[in-house]
């Protein structure tokens, strides 16, 4: 499935701040994926939560293996150029009848990424549809305004701080990105984009990778990349290692200590009490 994309999809990306579905791993493997992920969702690890929610590649061999297979990195240097670092990775799970959902927001709000060369790989490992809360997006939108958000710090709301745009979105123009286990989306990091709760009985597991392009910068400091294709003669972010073992001490450790890292650019002079 490993392919760049075509002229028309690049074109169609640049005018509607994404593509979908892109065909990426086969439908085994994706099974073979969440069943990987439900296995150490159910081992009752107390941070279970996080680790899955923020870089799970840098416990996870496969993911770590994933964020570097051609099958996805092909297509993205259609968009992004030969040399690619992976900035983050999350799941994005709802299960059966799970009413988290996501608040409409722009990711380039909150990440302190110049310029936006970046983008974001969703690549389903269950189907993904609108009863069971599939990923939603205003065409278009990356090239209009960067519009204010607040932090909620909602219950049920899938993002860390639980962002959203401060004024209305127009939900009719929203599109349903519909993926089979194995496809994925790729959408600009100034796409308007959110999801509804899972009202079905089909869980909902949703894995993405944020890419960027080598030359890309961070704001306020230094974070954390995995090169995931290419060379990086740019120097603008530390590299991460791959994990030996799933969830193994030396993997978890680099995990923190990324984290970490990222938090202290990421939450410089946020409230985490504010409901505004
Ligand atoms: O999975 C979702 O519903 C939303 C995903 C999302 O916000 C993102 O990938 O940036």
């Amino acid at each position: 499935m490993t392919a760049p994309l075509t002229d028309q999809q690049v074109a169609q990306y640049n005018r509607d701040g994404y593509i979908s579905p892109v065909p990426a791993i086969d439908a085994e493997r994706a099974a073979n994926f969440k069943a990987e992920y439900d296995s150490f969702r159910n081992s009752g690890d107390p941070e279970v939560g996080d680790l899955l929610r923020s870089k799970p590649h840098l416990i996870f061999p496969s993911l770590f293996d994933l964020v570097r297979d051609p099958a996805i990195t092909e297509p993205v240097t259609s968009i992004l150029g030969p040399n690619l670092l992976a900035w983050g990775t999350s799941f994005f799970a709802k299960n059966a009848g799970d009413p988290g959902y996501v608040s409409w927001h722009q990711d380039a709000n909150y990440w302190g990424l110049e310029p936006h060369e970046v983008l974001t790989a969703w690549i389903a490992f269950s189907p993904s549809r609108r009863e069971n809360g599939c990923m939603r997006v205003v065409p278009g939108s990356h090239l209009g305004e960067a519009f204010e958000h607040r932090d909620t710090f909602a219950e049920g709301n899938l993002l860390s701080r639980g962002q959203e745009i401060a004024v209305e979105v127009d939900e009719n123009s929203a599109a349903d990105i519909c993926l089979e286990p194995g496809e994925m989306s790729l959408h600009h990091v100034g796409l308007v984009h959110g999801s509804d709760p899972n009202t079905s009985t089909i869980p909902r597991i949703g894995f993405a990778i944020r890419y960027i392009a080598t030359h890309v910068r961070q704001h306020g400091g230094r974070t954390t990349a995995t090169l995931a294709r290419g060379v990086d003669e740019f120097d603008h972010f530390d590299l991460e290692t791959r994990p030996v073992a799933l969830n193994d001490t030396t993997g978890r450790a680099n995990r923190k200590r990324a984290i970490e890292q990222q938090h202290k650019v990421l939450y410089a002079g946020v409230d985490r009490n504010a409901t505004a």
